[in-house]
């Protein structure tokens, strides 16, 4: 076993330097003396640019040589984070330009501290999306990701006396040393206007003669592998006004006029929406969702025909397209568009195409997340779309839905992609299962429920369509980049590739037992927590002590994630103190870090209690210590990947049914923390791999929720009979916590009972604490709690996103890997 590191830097920190030396003169007209961290951040990626570039440019050869099938993956979010450390990994440049840096009076891990996120997503969606970007680069596999360059990425979240506010994220203020603009491959895209149907030969011709043209320009962004495999690109569209279209406006003494359209067109990509799992309805998103798609499209398109032409036999074997989640489904009409209108194909061949090309994946069950748009801004906005839409369904309805439930019109009614109602609605879920080959949920028990719940008469039409593909997460950045303590502890142990097979932790199983390993383990965990502890103060000045347990809930502020089941459980914790000062309890660090849709109220208002009781709670002298609560602002990718390696616990603990994955589960697993969690989404299979002797699993499962809710459910039945329930309710309902404005945070308990409790808070409360009273006792026995966060870590190795996008190859891509040629 060697460390990979070390075997393989193709440069030497003499070679670096010079490099780094040369960009800070060169490319940023500084110098040594004079360069500010920032300057050197730059000058240090633009070094590493040089490697990056020239695996892109081989392995770009090699795809065409090879005229390779790719899978072209469209999202509307890549949560990238950061990528020079994580190039730098994927490079085995780390080491050395960390020695270069050295030299040169510079520390690394200070610089990479000056790069900000790339934070173009929300949440699990969008950072799943950047995983597989770096699986599928890593594995040789030809693919591109295309999505929008947003000058604006999720929010910035700041807390004011303990209320979040958002500031515009500004990544690219002062440019970004990752991306390559390509002008050459700029698109148009209409939008509006009308369609004329010319009657001239045998069938007549659709013509959309659009209201508006609105140019894309692609910004690439190199998406390194690990260990020498190849570059891939995400290609990413920014929107301009048309050079051309307003310079009569403009002659005619329309100057501001024509600013005006500038800025409009501009609008389309200036900033992600940052709702996770709520359709806002709004024209822009659509426009954005339509934008990125019809660029995308025709750059699949033209990539094509540079090699083939004309003759379209080939396409379908060289062309995959992945849907991630609904919002790309546009994707699905445009491409019949463009086959039938702008290159004159039969209806029948553009569909036989479009449905051996895309696939979707579904992301959530929730009611609210299901996108719709009204058919009336459908027709605004893309008039020829809804035709074909329209022609997709009246083929699909007649031929297909009625063959099997001949004459059954209510059938048709619930399959049919346009809802009747009030108001004409366009279903995307339902056009893009039509539209698929094939369909997939992102766990076990979710992929269950998207057959037997969401699409089940879609599953009897096409039994072999929905399917499953677990969500994985890369252990380049979750684990190797993240945790280098952890890291190393691991290379002494087993082979140092285990990066590369994931599986190969389960080495670790046998030391699981070891009482050196179990010390050395725990000892990177308590470094780990050193660290966070500085962080924590830096950040929020509060200090917490690394002897205490570390609890964490990291992800977005959501009802069905139940941030309130937490803080509800703390309270009572909070009370048991006060109650009893000698009550038996190892000191615990509750961590949060979440940002609420900033027009989430209710998802605001918990952030709003947690900052409130966490101030009561980390100043109150009489319980010594013993709890503390902690939310860190603006919680993101960066802050995720120093969080993690921290953590003793990870709370997973959504209502059974709701959460479809949860891929945080997963990178807090693999870095030794024991899940306390629901039986809900990859949990299940999480308790699978490591051992139900090694989670805390408790609550309703998704079959009692169900049950439940047949039998009709009410909150005030655990209000009235648990006393302690009703006290922590009624006192976040005091003044206690907000002296001086009693009722500040009472939406919450007004939720839990007028609101019904929808996400099943207080049923499931008792067990929940009473799982949280056996993670205390584990935490006791040092050495039982030591060889259970070893088996975590040894176990993860199913959740590998290598394993995943295998997992897409296998059943849905069909893609052969092409190492490149150099
Ligand atoms: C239309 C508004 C909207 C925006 C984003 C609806 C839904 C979304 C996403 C689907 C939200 C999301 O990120 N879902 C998460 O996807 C992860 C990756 O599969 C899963 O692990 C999470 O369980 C799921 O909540």
């Amino acid at each position: 076993t060697k460390a990979a590191s070390a075997r393989k830097a193709p440069v030497t920190a003499k070679a670096l330097q010079g490099k780094i030396i040369q960009h800070l003169r060169g490319t940023q007209g500084t110098y040594e003396e004079k360069a500010t961290p920032q300057a050197w951040w730059r000058a240090t990626s633009f070094a590493v640019n040089e490697f990056v570039m020239a695996g892109l440019t081989d392995t770009q050869k090699t795809h065409s040589r090879y005229d390779t099938r790719a899978v072209n993956y469209l999202s509307m979010e890549f949560l990238m984070g950061r990528l020079l450390s994580n190039n730098l990994h994927n490079l085995h440049l780390f080491d050395v330009t960390r020695a270069a840096l050295e030299g040169l009076g510079q520390n690394l891990d200070d610089l990479l501290e000056e790069e900000p996120d790339m934070a173009l997503g929300n949440g699990g969606l969008g950072r799943l999306a950047a995983c597989f970007l770096d699986s599928l680069a890593t594995m040789n596999l030809p693919a591109v990701g295309y999505g929008i360059h947003y000058e604006h990425g999720l929010f910035e979240q700041h807390f004011r006396d303990g209320r979040q506010i958002e500031r515009p994220d500004a990544w690219r203020e002062y440019g970004n040393p990752w991306e390559v603009c390509r002008p050459e491959s700029a698109q148009q895209v209409k939008l509006y206007g009308y369609v004329e149907t010319r009657y001239e030969g045998a069938t007549p011709k659709k013509v959309w003669h659009a209201g508006r043209t609105i140019k894309a320009v692609p910004w690439d962004i190199p998406i390194v592998g690990y260990d020498g495999a190849n570059v891939n690109i995400l290609r990413l569209w920014e929107s301009r006004a048309t050079n051309f279209f307003d310079w009569d406006v403009f002659n005619a003494g329309g100057y501001v006029d024509a600013q005006a359209e500038q800025a409009q067109a501009e609008t389309i990509s200036k900033v992600l929406y940052p709702n996770d799992e709520t359709d806002a309805g709004k024209e822009l998103r659509l426009i954005q969702q339509y934008f990125f798609c019809a660029a995308s499209v025709a750059d699949i398109v033209r990539r094509y025909r540079r090699a083939h032409g004309d003759d379209w036999t080939s396409f379908p074997k060289l062309v995959a397209i992945q849907l991630n989640d609904t919002h790309p489904a546009i994707a699905i009409p445009e491409l019949m568009r463009v086959l039938i209108d702008d290159y004159d194909m039969a209806w029948k061949d553009a569909w036989g195409i479009c449905q051996q090309v895309f696939s979707y994946t579904n992301h959530t069950l929730l009611p609210e997340a299901l996108e719709k748009w009204t058919v009336r801004l459908f027709e605004k906005v893309l008039p020829r779309h809804l035709d074909i839409i329209y022609d997709i369904n009246h083929q699909f309805l007649t031929q297909q839905v009625d063959a099997q439930w001949p004459g059954d019109d209510a059938m048709k009614q619930h399959l049919s992609i346009i809802e009747e109602g009030h108001e004409r609605m366009v279903r995307m879920g339902h056009l893009s299962v039509v539209g698929s080959h094939k369909v997939n949920g992102v766990a076990q028990v979710h992929s269950d429920l998207v057959r037997t719940d969401l699409f089940p008469e879609f599953h009897e039409l096409w039994p072999e369509k929905l399917t499953n593909v677990t969500n994985g997460i890369t252990p380049r950045r979750w684990l190797k980049a993240c945790n280098p303590r952890l890291a190393a502890l691991i290379d002494q142990h087993i082979d140092a590739d285990w990066p590369l097979h994931l599986d190969k932790l389960k080495g670790l199983i046998a030391k699981a037992d070891d009482a050196k390993f179990q010390q050395a383990f725990m000892a990177v965990k308590r470094e780990n927590k050193v660290d966070l502890v500085a962080e924590i103060h830096r950040l929020t000045g509060i200090e917490v002590s690394p002897d205490a347990l570390f609890d964490v809930q990291i992800k977005r502020l959501h009802e069905y994630k139940r941030q309130h089941l937490n803080l509800l459980h703390i309270l009572a914790l909070y009370r048991r103190l006060l109650d009893n000062p000698e009550y038996n309890m190892v000191p615990r660090v509750f961590l949060f870090g979440a940002k609420a849709a900033p027009g989430y109220h209710l998802a605001k208002d918990i952030i709003f209690a947690i900052n409130k009781v966490a101030e009561r709670i980390n100043n109150d002298s009489r319980i010594g210590g013993k709890l503390k609560v902690v939310m860190l602002p603006n919680y993101r990718v960066s802050l995720a990947e120093k969080m993690i390696p921290a953590a003793d616990v990870s709370e997973q603990i959504s209502t059974a049914g709701k959460e479809a994955s949860g891929t945080g589960n997963m990178k807090l697993a693999l870095n030794g923390a024991l899940t306390i969690g629901t039986l809900d989404g990859a949990n299940i299979e999480i308790a699978e791999e490591a051992g139900a002797d090694h989670c805390f699993i408790f609550g309703l499962t998704v079959d009692e929720v169900k049950a439940l809710n047949a039998r009709g459910y009410n909150p005030y039945d655990f209000y009235d009979h648990d006393e302690e329930i009703r006290a922590v309710l009624d006192w976040l309902d005091s003044d206690y916590f907000t002296p001086g404005q009693p009722g500040a945070l009472a939406s919450i308990k007004h939720s839990l009972l007028q609101g019904g409790d929808p996400y099943k808070v207080l049923a499931d409360f008792r067990a929940y604490s009473d799982a949280q009273r056996n993670v205390d006792e584990k935490y006791r026995d040092g050495t039982a709690w030591a060889r259970s966060a070893i088996i975590n870590t040894a176990t993860m190795g199913k959740f590998n996103s290598d394993r995943s996008i295998q997992d897409y190859v296998d059943r849905i891509w069909h893609l052969k890997a092409y190492p490149r040629d150099n």
